[in-house]
């Protein structure tokens, strides 16, 4: 009995050993494989959150290894149910893409890139940023002429007035060449309220004032509207003094 409680009191010892064993290289294995598979510290600079994009683009990162399956860029946007593979493989040295077209994808606020090392596909994503390759809508400047004047003279101060609007970048600035009247080629026009001689803020409708010279004779002048978004697209409109 003595010799058997013995035996298996052995086999359990023993049996403890190898479990112990068993586990530490398993915890060994685990830390090697671990170490050689480390994600790479990879994170994207540009677009890093905000920007507003339009043509064709640069994504840009940082890592610290350089895969040697190279990289994968993806886009995703509709609250990241819609995706497209923008380029399936860059050199693992690469830290940059310069042709990422965005005219290929519509307008909007919610894209973002994915950049994949395509060794252990582990992603990084870009904070959202707008795609917007839509002109700004510029009505056709209307001119106010002092008190009841209907057209000016020389030393006259005219009101011009246009609407624009823009999604989603959003207006960036608006200006008139005023250059065939006497004015600036190109003066900001406001719509603050205040300046230029703007009668409500933020009604995307915008105003300046010009005072009319060097016109002579009776004669019609064109002055020409620009309106920039915030994604650099542009577009005019004109009206007559
Ligand atoms: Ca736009
Ligand atoms: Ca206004």
């Amino acid at each position: 009995m003595l010799g058997n409680t013995s035996t298996r009191s052995g086999f359990a010892h023993n049996g403890i050993n190898a479990l112990v064993l068993v586990l530490s290289m398993f915890l060994i294995l685990s830390l090697s494989v671990s170490s050689a598979f480390a994600a790479a510290d990879v994170s994207v600079t540009f677009p890093n959150g905000g920007e507003y994009w339009a043509d064709t683009q640069t994504v840009t990162w940082t890592s610290d290894t350089d895969p040697a399956l190279g990289w994968q860029i993806n886009l995703y946007w509709n609250s990241g149910t819609e995706s497209s593979t923008l380029v399936p493989y860059i050199a693992g040295t690469a830290r940059s893409w310069d042709s990422f077209d965005t005219t290929g994808f519509s307008d909007g606020s919610d894209y973002f890139v994915e950049i994949v090392n395509r060794d252990d596909y582990i992603p990084t994503l870009s904070n959202t940023f707008i795609i917007d390759n839509t002109a700004p809508e510029v009505s056709t400047v209307s001119v106010a002429y002092p008190g009841t004047q209907a057209e000016s003279k020389n030393i006259d101060e005219v009101t011009l007035t246009t609407t624009v609007s823009d999604s989603p970048a959003g207006i960036s600035s608006v200006t008139i060449d005023a250059s065939n009247i006497g004015g600036g080629a190109s003066v900001t026009m406001y719509d603050d309220g205040s300046n230029g001689g703007d009668a409500t803020a933020d009604d995307n409708t915008y105003t300046a004032q010009i005072t009319v010279s060097g016109t002579s004779g009776d004669d019609y002048q064109t002055v020409t509207a620009t309106a920039t978004d915030n994604a650099g697209n542009t577009n005019t409109n004109t009206g007559t003094v």
